[in-house]
């Protein structure tokens, strides 16, 4: 039995070491709602809220996930006795809409603890497989065409996978051709759009077919799984969606629409570990690959998308760069790594997350703390 108690919600704010520029605008410093889960008996788990300060990429930003967690996420947990992590999920969708970075925050964090308290790793608890995982880099929107082939020949020397280029209307087909002919077609490449392009663009982006793209990420917006479908049928390179897959139905649909070939799988973007495993059971029994996106987290976001991405039907690189890339100092110990060869490790043989939580480095970066506890 799990009878949680406290929630401790706190605000962190930690600069990137360079600006990550998206179709739908720019982060430079990110603030993050951690979230502290403590059980009875003391024991704690940790989840990281990955919502930002601005709507860009999905209606939830820090300020409503902040509402949801204290006015309807830790009412359903907060003094209720729950068999397993697994049962979190139905608890959060009872007569609650949305809100499921809020929710997954509270979700992850409870697996976490779960994890903590068997004295086995997150990635054994969820059912995970593999013990090194293929990690790709996701490379923000630049200023030129030679800047971003800086940034990806740099990325490849160190060892990544798969380079992602974030695109946009106006720097889109010119970037993409000038790192193909710069770095040669042995490079694993794929473009993320954010939703930044619409049906009527179908021509141009079939442009993208030439480069032998191992997908094309989210050229429209969420809701647009008809229009995906159209476009598919347009064009050679799979499409890959990310936003648009909320839920396991979700993906379901839109397998069975033709919208995508290959889907990302964020347990954030999904409400949690519960949903984000219905969603990789939907789609290994589609034999849809999937792979596991990021949202820019920190040590403690990265550990459950490591768990998570040692599931088995997890084949394709994942957006799981090392704490280095992200920050000048992480919150956990050690600090995410990368393999000269582009992997990283899943600490499957630690408990919990599998990395320690550094509660100075965290009490550095405070800025705002609110426990809530059960009534
Ligand atoms: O679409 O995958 C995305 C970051 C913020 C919002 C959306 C996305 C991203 C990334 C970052 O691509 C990948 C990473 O965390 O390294
Ligand atoms: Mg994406």
């Amino acid at each position: 039995m799990i009878q949680i108690t406290g929630i401790t919600l706190r605000d962190i704010t930690l600069p990137l070491k360079t600006p990550f520029r998206i179709s739908s605008g720019v982060t430079t410093v990110r603030r993050i709602i951690l979230v502290a889960v403590e059980d009875a008996d003391g024991a704690v788990g940790w989840g990281e809220c990955v919502a930002d300060r601005e709507p860009h990429y999905s209606a939830e930003t820090i300020e409503t996930c902040r509402l949801a967690l204290r006015a309807w996420v830790a009412p359903r947990v907060l003094g209720k006795q729950f068999a397993r992590a697994a049962d979190i999920h139905t608890a959060l969708e009872r007569d609650f809409k949305g809100h499921r970075m809020a929710k997954a925050a509270v979700e992850m964090a409870v697996w976490a603890l779960e994890a903590e308290r068997a004295g086995i790793a997150l990635a054994v608890l969820l059912g995970g497989t593999r013990d090194m995982i293929d990690v790709g880099i996701s490379l923000g929107i630049q200023d030129s065409p030679d800047a971003l082939v800086e940034q990806a020949r740099a990325a490849r020397g160190q060892g990544y996978r798969r380079i992602k280029l974030k695109i946009t209307p106006g720097r889109d087909l010119d970037y993409v051709r000038a790192v193909r002919e710069a770095l040669g077609n042995d490079l694993t490449l794929s473009v993320d759009a954010n939703a930044a392009y619409q049906l009527e663009d179908a021509e141009h982006l079939a442009g993208f077919d030439e480069f032998g793209l191992v997908m094309i990420e989210q050229p429209f917006e969420t809701e647009d799984l008809r229009r995906h479908a159209e476009l598919q049928r347009r064009l050679r390179t799979p499409i890959c969606l990310d936003e648009s897959i909320t839920s396991a139905n979700r993906a379901e649909d839109a397998m069975a629409l033709g919208s995508a070939r290959i889907i990302n799988i964020k347990p954030g973007r999904a409400g949690g570990f519960t949903s984000a495993k219905a969603i990789h059971d939907i789609c290994a029994a589609h034999d849809i690959p999937v792979w596991c996106g990021g949202m820019l987290e920190t040590g403690i976001g990265r550990a459950h998308n490591v768990a998570l991405a040692s599931l088995p039907h997890f084949t394709l690189p994942g957006d799981l760069s090392p704490s280095a890339r992200y920050w000048e100092q992480d919150i956990v110990t050690p600090e995410w790594t990368m393999t000269a060869d582009g992997r990283v490790r899943v600490p499957r043989d630690r408990p919990g997350l599998g990395v320690d939580v550094n509660m100075d480095r965290i009490d550095d970066l405070t800025v705002r703390t609110e426990a809530l506890r059960a009534p």
